[in-house]
This record gives structure tokens, C-alpha cells and sequence, in this order.
């Protein structure tokens, strides 16, 4: 595999806890190199988080082969088999609108100081699949609070990558490009809202959004907008690209919740990916499961009006 910016970045502030894997498969992994220490390979140094679930994660064959990136094409396997073209280094995010410190940052510089952890997530896909997602990354809110947000902000919004060139369903008008995401402000900077910059203990595999991507666990998957060269801080709610695509079927919130159903299709189970065809549908949780943390942004909201 050729240099990847992270290979050039050395992670001083980070207390190494190996947490890549999580305690079953690293157990399972020492023992079967005959070894009790952490993993032999020297990945990126992800610290463990206490927001991470112990349920078992996907594989990363199964995570980086079914993917939704339309910017590749819209069938499952088009990410992985197109995705790798994307030029991802250099990059930089342009962070402007209502913040103190407005600019483009460079990827390396985002990264300095930061320490990244490890966060095991369900994520769930408004077309009614779901993982377990082993992602590396960091809190949005820390890279919010170093660029400073004006008291006037109310919302970020985010922006996918338009380059046609290496984006060859930018070629199609599936969706009004670039793909663009929002978030209120206070989903911003709750604790469980990543930028996430790797997978399992690789850099972010370009189908999954390189170099770096939104993650918000509670919401459908389609929040969670990849390979971000973007953000903007405004006091009004921004257009986000399913939403002008139909918003009859995707509410700028699309919090995860059993109980609305999508016009064409129940939301009440989903499929783990990875169980094969005739794998049982699991029930889907309100909030995805992270109600506990954040049902109380909503209180007093009608989630069927909010959708
Ligand atoms: N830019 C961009 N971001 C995107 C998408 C996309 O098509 N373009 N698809 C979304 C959808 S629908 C889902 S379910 C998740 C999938 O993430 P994964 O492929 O890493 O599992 O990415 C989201 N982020
Ligand atoms: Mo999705």
C-alpha cells in the first residue's frame, strides 16, 4: 500500500491502549499467535472510549465491499471497485461561515494534538441495514471549539468533494452535487458526533469516506457524509442533499426511530450486513440505541413531524 498522510503524523499526545480490536478479537487473535500482548501490527494508536458498544463488529472485508457512496455509483459494490481513484492527500477542509478562525485547514493540521479513539458504533441505514462500525476518529465539537463558533450559529452544514473526474457518478444527476449534510448545533457538538479518520486500525479506506467523515450514530446513515472538504457554521437550517432529493421520504433530522415508518417501507427491523441472505431481521432501536444520550435534544418535539 503506497504512503498515506497518516503514515507522516506522529500521535504525541496519545496514550496507546491498542483498542483497534475489541477484547474478544484481540483475545482471540493473541491466542492464536501464541502471544499475550497487544496486536503485532502498528496501527494508529486509537485510545478505547467508554461511548464504544460491545456488540461485535463487522469485518473489514464486509465493511469496506457493501458500501452507500453514490459519488461512485449507487450499487453496493461500486464503491469498492471505484472509489479507489479518489485522490485524498492532499486535502484540506474549508471551514468558514459563523466562526472565529475561518480558513482552509490542511488534514495534518485538523489532526495536530488530537487524540483519536476508537469508537465502536451501530450504524444504521435508512434502507433498513445496519453494522458495527470500529471507527478511529474524534469529537467534532473539539475541532468546533478550536475554530470557535460564533454565538450567532445555529446549524453546521456539511460538503462532500465534487470532482467529476474522479467521482464518476458526479457524472449523473442522482443527487443535486455535492452530497450536503446539516446538523442543528447542539447534534453537533454532543459527545457521540465524530470525524472519523480510519476504520479498525486502517486509515479511512477511500469507500468509506477518506479521508475524513462525518459519523452521528443516533441519525439514518446518510447523515454520516464522507470524504468532507467543507463546513459551515449559519444561523438558518441548510439544504442537505436527500432531503431536496425527496423530502417527503428524508427529514432533515432522520433520527433512527422504528415507530415512522419510510413512505415505501417499514422501519421497525433491519438486516445486519454480514449474516448473509437469509440472516433474521433484529429490531431497530429509537435513536439506534443512543436514546439515553440524546432523546433529551428532542424533548418536546413531535419525531413524526421532525422526521
Ligand atoms: N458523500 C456521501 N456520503 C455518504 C453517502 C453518499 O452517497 N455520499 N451515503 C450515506 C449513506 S446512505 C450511508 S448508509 C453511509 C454508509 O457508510 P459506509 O459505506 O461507510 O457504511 O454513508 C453515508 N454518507
Ligand atoms: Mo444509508
Amino acid at each position: 500500500m503506497a504512503p498515506r498522510w497518516t503514515n507522516d503524523l506522529t500521535w504525541a499526545d496519545v496514550t496507546p491502549k491498542a483498542a483497534f480490536m475489541n477484547r474478544r478479537q484481540m483475545i482471540a487473535g493473541a491466542t492464536a499467535l501464541g502471544v499475550t500482548g497487544g496486536p503485532a501490527r502498528a496501527g494508529l494508536n486509537a485510545v478505547e472510549s467508554r461511548y464504544s458498544t460491545d456488540a461485535d463488529p463487522n469485518s473489514f472485508a464486509d465493511l469496506t465491499s457493501y458500501n452507500n457512496f453514490y459519488e461512485f455509483g449507487t450499487g453496493k459494490g461500486d464503491p469498492a471497485e471505484y472509489a479507489g481513484q479518489l485522490t485524498t492527500d492532499p486535502w484540506a477542509v474549508k471551514i468558514d461561515g459563523m466562526v472565529e478562525r475561518p480558513g482552509s485547514y490542511g488534514l495534518e493540521d485538523i489532526l495536530k494534538g488530537v487524540t483519536l479513539e476508537e469508537r465502536i458504533y451501530r450504524l444504521r441505514c435508512v434502507e433498513a441495514w445496519s453494522a458495527v462500525v470500529p471507527w478511529v476518529g474524534f469529537e467534532l465539537r473539539r475541532l468546533l471549539d478550536r475554530v470557535g463558533v460564533q454565538p450567532s450559529a445555529k446549524y453546521v452544514a456539511f460538503e462532500t468533494l465534487l470532482r467529476p473526474e474522479e467521482m464518476p457518478g458526479q457524472k449523473y444527476p442522482v443527487l443535486d452535487w455535492p452530497y450536503r449534510e446539516g446538523l442543528r448545533l447542539d447534534e453537533a457538538m454532543h459527545p457521540l458526533t465524530i470525524l472519523a479518520t480510519g476504520l479498525y486500525d486502517e486509515p479511512m479506506p477511500n469507500q468509506n469516506g477518506a479521508p475524513i467523515r462525518l459519523v452521528v450514530p443516533w441519525k439514518y446513515g446518510f447523515k454520516s457524509i464522507k470524504s468532507i472538504v467543507r463546513i459551515t457554521l449559519t444561523d438558518s437550517q441548510p439544504p442537505t442533499a436527500w432531503n431536496m432529493a425527496n423530502p417527503r421520504e428524508y427529514g432533515f433530522y432522520s433520527n433512527v426511530n422504528p415507530e415512522v415508518d419510510h413512505p415505501r417501507w417499514s422501519q421497525a427491523t433491519e438486516r445486519r450486513i454480514g449474516g448473509g441472505l437469509f440472516s433474521a431481521r433484529i429490531p431497530t432501536q429509537m435513536f439506534n440505541g443512543y436514546g439515553d444520550q440524546v432523546a433529551a435534544l428532542y424533548s418536546g418535539m413531535d419525531l413524526a413531524k421532525f422526521f
